[in-house]
C-alpha cells in the first residue's frame, strides 16, 4: 500500500504532467502551484507549511535554470522533491546512551499506536543486535499490560508487567531494575494514553520522566489526525519535553498532513515511521526516501534493504546451486515461499518500485494464494516434496483433505512447480556458458 495514498497520487499526477515537458512557462508553474497547494491543504498540511513549501517551489521553479534548461519539466519535479525533503527535515537516528543503558519512553494519545510501536521498536532494536526490555506503565486501561506482554512474546523480547501495581511510576522503576538485572541494554517504556491531553496523565508521565530521565522521549503520532498533531506535540513538549516523533499509520489512506507539518512546526525530528499493523512494519525515517515515495518515484533503497533482510544470503545461494543442478524440489519451493512471506506485504514491496506504486492502484496481490500454496506443500510428505512425480490422484486428494483445500488447488501448485522446472532447465542451459539473462531471479518462476 502506498504511503499517504491520496496525497501521493495527487502530487505524483501533478509532477508526472510536468516531467516530460520540453517547455515550461510561467503560467504552467502557476497552474502547478495552485494544484500542489490544493493537494497539500486537502492532506491537512498546516497552512504555514503549505505557504513555505509553495514559496520555495515557485521561487526556484521560476529561476532561470529551469526556464532555460533542456529538460525544464524534470527540473521542476526535482525542485518539488527537494522542497519536500527540506520540509521533512534532516535525518536523525535514535539516541543510544553512552552509558550502555538507553531508556526510551513512548507517549501519545490513546489509540495512537504506542503499545504496538513499543513492540515494533523492540523487534527493530533486537534485529540490530540490541537487548531491549519492554515495560508497560499503563495502569488505566484493563488488559493494556497483557497486550504488551503478548506482543513482547511474539517478537521474542523480555517484558515486565505487574497488573496488581496501581502506580505507573513504580512500574517504570521496577521495569528499569528488572532490565538492568537481566543485562538488557535498552528499556522501552510504554505509557497510558487518553483521548485528549489531560492533567492527571501529564503529571504521571512527568514523574516517570523525572525519575528515569529517558534518553529518548518520543511522541507516537497517528498520521491520520492530520495537523491536529502539531497542537498535541506542542502540549507534550511544554508539559514534559520531547525529543522526537514516531509517526504511525502512514500506510493506508492517511492524509499525511501531520508528517509534513510536524517537523517544521515543532523543530523536532521524526525518527521512525509505522507503516502497518504487523510487528515488522516499522522503518527508520529517511526524508529523501519518503519524499520519493510521496511523489510516486519509488524507493529502491528501502526495497533492497527489505529484500536483503528477508533473504538469507546462504539460502539464496543454496537455491541457485540447486537450480543449476536441477535438484530443486517442492521442499525448496516451500522455503522460497517462506522467504517471500518474510518480505512483508507484496503490494507494499511492489509499491516501492519506481513508477509502479501508483499503477498498482486497486490491484490486489493475492497473498492468500501464497498462504494456500504453502499449506499445500506442508501437507505433502517429505518423499512427495522431494519427488513430486509420485503425486497421483489419490495422493492429491489426500493432500487436499489435509489442508482443507480442493484438488484443483493442489493441481495448480504442482503445475506451478512444473513450470518452474521448465524454467530451470532453461536456466541450467544458460548456466553452461550461455549468457545469463539479466534480472532473472529464481523467484520469478513462482509466478506471483
Ligand atoms: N495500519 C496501521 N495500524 C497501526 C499502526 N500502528 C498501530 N496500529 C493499530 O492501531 C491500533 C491502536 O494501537 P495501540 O498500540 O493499542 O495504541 P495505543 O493505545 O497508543 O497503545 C491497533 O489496532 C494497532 O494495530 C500502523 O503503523 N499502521
Ligand atoms: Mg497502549
Amino acid at each position: 500500500m502506498a504511503l499517504f495514498e491520496n496525497l501521493s497520487s495527487r502530487l505524483s499526477r501533478i509532477t508526472d504532467a510536468m516531467r516530460g515537458r520540453s517547455r515550461v512557462t510561467e503560467k504552467d508553474i502557476k497552474d502547478m502551484m495552485r494544484e500542489i497547494r490544493l493537494a497539500l491543504l486537502e492532506a491537512d498540511v498546516h497552512y504555514q507549511v503549505v505557504k513555505d513549501l509553495s514559496a520555495e517551489i515557485s521561487d526556484k521553479a521560476r529561476g532561470a535554470e529551469v526556464l532555460q534548461s533542456l529538460t525544464p519539466g524534470q527540473q521542476v519535479v526535482k525542485i518539488v522533491h527537494e522542497a519536500l525533503i527540506h520540509v521533512l527535515g534532516e535525518e536523525e537516528k535514535l539516541t543510544v546512551s553512552p552509558t550502555g543503558f538507553t531508556v526510551i519512553m513512548l507517549y501519545g494519545l490513546q489509540g495512537a499506536g504506542k503499545t504496538t510501536t513499543a513492540a515494533k521498536l523492540a523487534l527493530y532494536l533486537k534485529d540490530r543486535g540490541k537487548k531491549p526490555m519492554l515495560v508497560s506503565t499503563d495502569v488505566h486501561r484493563p488488559a493494556a499490560q497483557e497486550q504488551l506482554q503478548i506482543l513482547a512474546e511474539q517478537v521474542g523480547v523480555d517484558s515486565y508487567i505487574n497488573p496488581d501495581e496501581k502506580s505507573a511510576l513504580t512500574l517504570a522503576k521496577e521495569g528499569e531494575e528488572r532490565a538492568r538485572y537481566m543485562m538488557c541494554d535498552t528499556l522501552i517504556i510504554d505509557t497510558a494514553g487518553r483521548m485528549t491531553v489531560d492533567d492527571q496523565l501529564m503529571e504521571e508521565l512527568k514523574a516517570i520522566n523525572q525519575a528515569l530521565n529517558p534518553d529518548e522521549r518520543l511522541l507516537v503520532v497517528d498520521a491520520m489526525i492530520g495537523q491536529e498533531a502539531v497542537g498535541i506535540a506542542q502540549a507534550f513538549e511544554s508539559r514534559i519535553g520531547l525529543d522526537g516523533f514516531i509517526m504511525t499509520k502512514l500506510d493506508g489512506d492517511a492524509r499525511g498532513g501531520s508528517a509534513l507539518s510536524i517537523r517544521r512546526m515543532t523543530g523536532k525530528p521524526i525518527k521512525m515511521m509505522g507503516t502497518g499493523e504487523k510487528v515488522n512494519d516499522l522503518e527508520a525515517f529517511h526524508p529523501d526516501r519518503l519524499a520519493s515515495r510521496i511523489l510516486g518515484m519509488g524507493d529502491v533503497l528501502t526495497l533492497i534493504e527489505k529484500a536483503s533482510e528477508a533473504f538469507d544470503q546462504d539460502q539464496a545461494e543454496k537455491t541457485l546451486e540447486r537450480l543449476k543442478a536441477n535438484t530443486f524440489t517442492m521442499q525448496d519451493m516451500l522455503e522460497q515461499l517462506e522467504q517471500i512471506q518474510g518480505m512483508g506485504s507484496m503490494k507494499e514491496m511492489l509499491s516501492m518500485v519506481p513508477g509502479l506504486g501508483r499503477k498498482l492502484g486497486d490491484v490486489d496481490i493475492d497473498e492468500k494464494d501464497l498462504l494456500r500454496t504453502r499449506a499445500i506443500i506442508q501437507s505433502m510428505t517429505r518423499q512427495e516434496r522431494d519427488n513430486p512425480r509420485i503425486l497421483n490422484a489419490s495422493r492429491r486428494r489426500r493432500i487436499a483433505r489435509g489442508c482443507g483445500l480442493e484438488v484443483q488447488d493442489v493441481n495448480r501448485v504442482v503445475r506451478r512447480y512444473d513450470d518452474m522446472m521448465k524454467m530451470m532447465k532453461q536456466f541450467g542451459m544458460l548456466g553452461q556458458g550461455g549468457k545469463r539473462r539479466r534480472g532473472r531471479m529464481p523467484l520469478s518462476g513462482l509466478g506471483f
